[in-house]
């Protein structure tokens, strides 16, 4: 059959004045003992470079711009690229995108899969942006990606590589049954994301202790539903004084959480998936082209 050793790579707190060099360098020795433990792909988490900078309110663009990534690979980052070639391994990397597109400046919440040869091969940018887009003081901390990121224009892709198919997602997108679906009819195997997801949720806070059971439930039933491997990768930890949900995750096409971190640092998860365990579930259970009636859908899509 074939095998994929993935390894989840979750970051504890990015401070806020951590340099990329810094963050980098904490990735990079998170790639090279993902290496020695066998693993071929490495996930990191959504926005991986930096702190969480939604949570605050900036007046000036060129605060929230210096949180973002004008070349990819940049300067800072090709540290990344060299390493995944130098070894051989691919990874998932989220970061916040800057370009210019017909002379628009465009800014997006983005992931990119890297193969083992350090060349990129695909791009994705968040659809699904929680939390609101004015400055609401009422709240302890803010949640801005409305504000500061457009709804990605990219669409839910997947990419062939690693003897596999694989699609990204982010964070927010991980909550909505369509998102699994999507990269499902695509034939996607797999599912990569990172994730920063506060603890408290300000709107609702007797929701608060639910965050972690309501983070697992969506990706098992996602994962369930569609026969995919999901793994799900945190920034964890008090990060500028807000708690991040840690419990990054390796979920099988079964649902089954096969292994899970206990940390709210930089920790690695290394499993070895059968990806030929996806079709005990899309040849069976949640055979699409047997059992599912879009036919009667169509309100699903109706927006
Ligand atoms: N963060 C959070 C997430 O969807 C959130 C937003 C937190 C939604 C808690 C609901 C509850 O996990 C991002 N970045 O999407």
């Amino acid at each position: 059959t074939r095998r994929l050793t993935i390894a989840a790579a979750q970051l504890g707190p990015i401070a806020r004045d951590e340099s990329r060099r810094d963050v980098v360098a904490r990735m990079e020795a998170m790639m090279r003992q993902a290496h020695a433990r066998g693993a071929q792909l490495v996930v990191f988490p959504e926005l991986a470079l930096t702190t969480f900078f939604p949570r605050w309110f900036f007046e000036d663009q060129a605060d929230i711009d210096a949180f973002f990534e004008r070349d990819m690979p940049g300067p800072e980052t090709q540290p990344l690229f060299d390493t995944a070639r130098e070894l051989g391994i691919g990874f998932y990397l989220g970061y916040a995108e800057l370009t210019t597109q017909n002379g628009h400046t465009r800014r997006f919440n983005t992931a990119i899969l890297v193969g083992d040869d350090g060349r990129i091969i695909g791009k994705y940018r968040k659809i699904h942006l929680p939390g609101h887009d004015e400055h609401e003081p009422w709240r302890p901390f803010q949640h801005l990606e409305k504000r500061y990121f457009e709804i990605g224009d990219l669409g839910f892709g997947t990419w062939n590589a690693f003897d596999s198919t694989l699609g990204m997602a982010l964070c927010n997108d991980r909550r909505w049954p369509e998102t699994y679906r999507m990269l499902a009819l695509q034939g996607a195997e797999i599912m990569m994301l990172g994730y920063n997801t506060p603890i408290h949720y300000p709107p609702i806070p007797a929701h608060d202790h639910l965050q972690g059971f309501h983070n697992h439930i969506c990706m098992q039933a996602g994962a369930y539903q569609n026969g995919m491997w999901v793994v799900s990768v945190a920034k964890a930890g008090v990060e500028e004084g807000c708690r991040l949900l840690g419990q990054s995750s390796i979920i099988a096409p079964t649902g089954e959480i096969v292994a899970m971190t206990t940390t709210q640092q930089d920790e690695l998860l290394i499993h070895d998936c059968d990806l030929d365990q996806t079709r005990e579930i899309r040849e069976h259970i949640f055979n699409f082209a047997l059992h599912r009636q879009p036919q009667e859908y169509g309100l699903i899509t109706a927006s």
